[in-house]
């Protein structure tokens, strides 16, 4: 059986820090969750290290300085040691109960890369937030256009990698070019993406939703800069 890397990037996520991690762990894999605190101010990190200290499977890692998902992502790949890594959001939004079908097209062999799509029809949708969902369609097509790839969902946080792909990707961005960037790298690998339906429980604002207009412009800067950057050296 394969070993699961779950990938957690952590900012201020008190509030949902200890249930998102209980439902990862009771997921039926054998498993490492990596959580990486960015900087936190809130008391993450305290939930952090009790969560380290009441189960083996969990690693913690902390940034000093607010840095933004793709450092602590870059942070988190460089430690993997299972055989998939699973990328996954410390807020509610993710459904780790999803991961089932995530990871069937790379234990059937079929798959590299698995992406799930919060638009191909899941579970449950949250239906909110019109102009994010426009936004994220946008940047969708976008990333599209540059990589020749035809994903419904470019920015979903559940991508799912083999190890050796995930140690490949080298990710430079720090901050939500991040998506882009995975994106495009994947793509110029010629390994062989797939998606599959998740469902989202989308959260507002006024619950911590971060990401913003801003971000959809640093988004497609990093569209066209890594359409144009080659791969990072094989073994590199
Ligand atoms: N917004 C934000 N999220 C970060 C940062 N560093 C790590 N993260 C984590 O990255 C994940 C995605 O962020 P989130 O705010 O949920 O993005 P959104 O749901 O797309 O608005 C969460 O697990 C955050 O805790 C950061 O600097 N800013
Ligand atoms: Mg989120």
């Amino acid at each position: 059986m394969m070993k699961l890397s779950i990938v957690m990037p952590v900012y201020n996520e008190e509030r949902t820090l200890e249930e998102i991690v209980g439902r990862v762990l009771a997921t039926p894999y054998e498993k490492e969750v990596l959580l990486i605190d960015d900087g936190s101010r809130d008391r993450s990190r305290e939930i952090m290290q009790t969560l380290a200290e009441q189960h083996p499977e969990v690693r913690c890692f902390y940034h000093e300085r607010n840095s933004g998902k793709g450092a602590a992502l870059s942070t988190g790949f460089r430690e993997v040691q299972g055989d998939v890594v699973i990328i996954q959001d410390a807020d509610l939004e993710y459904d780790p109960s999803d991961y089932g079908a995530l990871l069937r097209p790379i234990e059937e062999g079929m798959a590299d890369v698995v992406y799930g799509s919060r638009f191909l029809g899941g579970a449950y949708a949250r239906v909110h937030l019109f102009w994010h969902f426009v936004g994220n369609r946008l940047l969708t097509l976008v990333s599209n256009m540059f990589t020749n790839l035809n994903l419904t969902d470019m920015e979903t946080c559940y991508k799912v990698f083999r190890a050796d792909i995930a140690r490949r990707l080298d990710i430079q961005s720090r901050t939500f070019a991040v998506e882009p960037e995975i994106t495009a790298k994947v793509a110029k690998m010629r390994v062989r993406i797939y998606e599959v339906p998740i469902s989202y429980a989308g959260r507002d604002y006024e619950e911590g939703k971060k990401i913003g207009l801003k971000d959809a412009f640093i988004a497609v800067a990093a569209i066209i800069k890594w359409r144009f950057k080659s791969l990072p050296p094989q073994g590199g």
